[in-house]
């Protein structure tokens, strides 16, 4: 006999799902025993949060949507952050959750909420299956949704009895290729005018322009036209930034070193702009002109209003666009004597040897033990942004961190993902003491996947983002710090291995022999965080205007 998990499992393997990070209740029990004859992999994680983090990295990393379960209420809303994550960074996944039995009501309302409901404004569909005739076609539409641009989060509910019931042989749909899309020719032609009338242009790289399959086209695009780019924080990698064309990463909106390229550019072409990042760069009255390239249209801000757009498949728009404007540019590079400035500023102290290390030498020596198609990714706190600014990515998606919703506690999750799924390369997590600790139960789940995987936390045994700010304000130093574990020997309860950086000219070897050792391994590293006032107020503060 087949019941409706049964069906529900045959459709998750006709979109070819591979595996499911779950964590199972008792609601899910006829799936897990579906899933369990299936050829799809049980992930099984410590917190539904890191199984949807996982999910969602999945579909970040590869295009296809990544699948999470688990039970009703609690395990459900345990899976609210990391929908909201997908949701505004624009990574396809599809969560399914369980329910108590909708056809009687035996347990009256023990455990239940509104689960469709908590999932709407935080997911592009949300769902009950009520009837097993119609799994076949809420699973395709599922991922259909979920995938297509811009892609983002599906919530599907499966109530037990409708799980357990006998279902019919339903045919599955089979799913098919979608080819989007490409811009109107008016489109193309107005914004090829608006580009060969600019005398200091730039191009703006955007977190769609970080879409698995835009790598290649978009490097080619920057080539083909010379004109200088820098990009977002989640649009970093995109293009190859060991081009001489890269001007640096909008880490912060305004006053960097590399908004003096962005303030003199007279047309900036904003290519996959997502505005749920921080704003690149702040447009205003008299500003340059701005193109909007693509996928969706431009949603308008008080900071974001384009002057122009191109709406369609990028790579094959950008191509077509390139025919309209290579080697007809009267100044493609006119702004691109300012990068060896913008870029000396940068390199500002990130071999000093100060004890405990400075934000820019941490950067610096991950860098360098990290291979071209290494992967760091990073939880979010202070570090972040000096990544952001300083870490410099030769090959797409080698950096992934959250600019969207920017939470906390992704940084593990996100980054044993990307181990599962590319075990020949090197991954590094950097996660602050903080946002590590959120989730870092995550580390039994690793070492019971056997993943090869190096954690490097940034200690300064407080939330020193929040700190950070709270100086800035002028306020009073307070409630912000706290302790911590003892790193390596909360490594070794796990399984795991961890070492501690001990002096400036630590970390390098530290992390080569944490690589080198293989398995999972935690490295500790103390950070002075007075850079981050110095620097990213007072230096900015003045500097930027005296750059030429
Ligand atoms: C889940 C979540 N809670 C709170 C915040 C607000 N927040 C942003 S950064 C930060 C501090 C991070 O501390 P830590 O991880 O130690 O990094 P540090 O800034 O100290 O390097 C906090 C509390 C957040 N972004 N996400
Ligand atoms: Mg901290």
């Amino acid at each position: 006999m087949m019941k409706g998990s049964d069906l529900l499992v045959a459709a998750l393997e006709n979109e070819g799902v591979e595996r499911i990070f779950a964590v199972p209740g008792e609601e899910n029990l006829d799936v897990l025993e579906s899933l369990h004859g299936s050829k799809i992999e049980l992930i099984v994680t410590r917190h539904e949060q890191a199984a949807a983090f996982m999910a969602a990295t999945y579909g970040r990393l590869t295009g296809t949507p990544g699948v999470c379960l688990s039970t009703l209420g609690p395990g459900a809303l345990n899976f609210s952050t990391a929908a909201a994550y997908a949701l505004l960074g624009a990574m396809p996944m599809v969560m399914i959750t369980g329910q108590k039995g909708v056809l009687t009501s035996k347990q009256a309302r023990f455990q239940i909420v509104d689960v469709v409901s908590s999932m709407t404004p935080l997911t592009k569909m949300a769902r009950q299956i009520i009837s097993t005739a119609t799994i076949p076609t809420i699973v395709r539409e599922a991922f259909r949704v979920a995938q297509q641009e811009r892609p983002g989060p599906v919530h599907l509910e499966l109530p037990e009895d409708i799980a357990h019931e006998e279902a019919l042989e339903i045919a599955l749909v089979p799913p098919h290729p979608i080819d989007f899309p490409v811009a109107h020719p008016a489109a193309l032609e107005r914004a090829a005018a608006m580009i060969l009338e600019a005398e200091r242009p730039l191009i703006m790289l955007g977190a769609a322009a970080s879409r698995p399959r835009l790598a290649d086209t978009l490097s080619e695009f920057v080539r083909r036209v010379g004109i200088p780019f820098f990009n977002t924080q989640m649009g970093k990698g995109s293009v190859a930034g060991g081009s001489n064309l890269y001007m640096g990463t909008a880490a912060l909106s305004e006053r960097d070193y590399v908004h003096k390229a962005v303030d003199r550019a007279d047309l900036i072409i904003c290519i996959g702009h997502d505005t749920v990042e921080k704003p690149p760069f702040i447009m205003g009255p008299g500003g340059p002109q701005v193109i909007h390239v693509g996928y969706v249209p431009a949603t308008v801000e008080e900071v974001y209003f384009p002057h122009a757009e191109v709406i369609g498949d990028v790579g094959p728009s950008l191509a077509l666009l390139a025919d309209r404007l290579a080697g007809k540019l009267k100044s493609a590079s006119a702004l691109l004597p300012l990068r060896e400035q913008i870029f000396a500023r940068l390199t500002d102290r990130a071999t000093e040897s100060r004890f405990p290390l400075t934000p820019q030498r941490i950067v610096h020596d991950v860098r360098k033990v990290m291979p071209e198609d290494g992967i760091v990714c990073l939880d979010n706190g202070m570090y972040k942004i000096w990544f952001a600014r300083n870490y410099r990515t030769r090959v797409a998606n080698t950096l992934l961190l959250d600019n969207a919703l920017a939470t906390m506690g992704a940084g593990l999750p996100s980054a044993m993902m990307a181990s599962i799924l590319y075990p020949e390369r090197r991954v590094l997590a950097v996660c602050g003491d903080g946002g590590f600790m959120m989730n870092s139960q995550e580390m039994e789940t690793a070492v019971r996947l056997g993943l090869d995987l190096v954690v490097l936390i940034v200690q300064d045994n407080a939330y020193g983002m929040i700190r950070w700010k709270q100086g800035i304000d002028e306020f009073a130093d307070w409630g912000l710090t706290f302790g911590n574990p003892d790193f390596v020997k909360y490594a070794a309860a796990y399984g795991a291995k961890g070492s501690r950086v001990e002096t400036a000219d630590g970390l390098v070897p530290a992390l080569e022999a944490a690589f080198k050792g293989g398995g999972l391994h935690l490295v500790t590293v103390p950070v002075d965080y007075t850079e981050n006032s110095r620097v990213l107020v007072e230096e900015l503060r003045q500097a930027v205007p005296a750059l030429v």
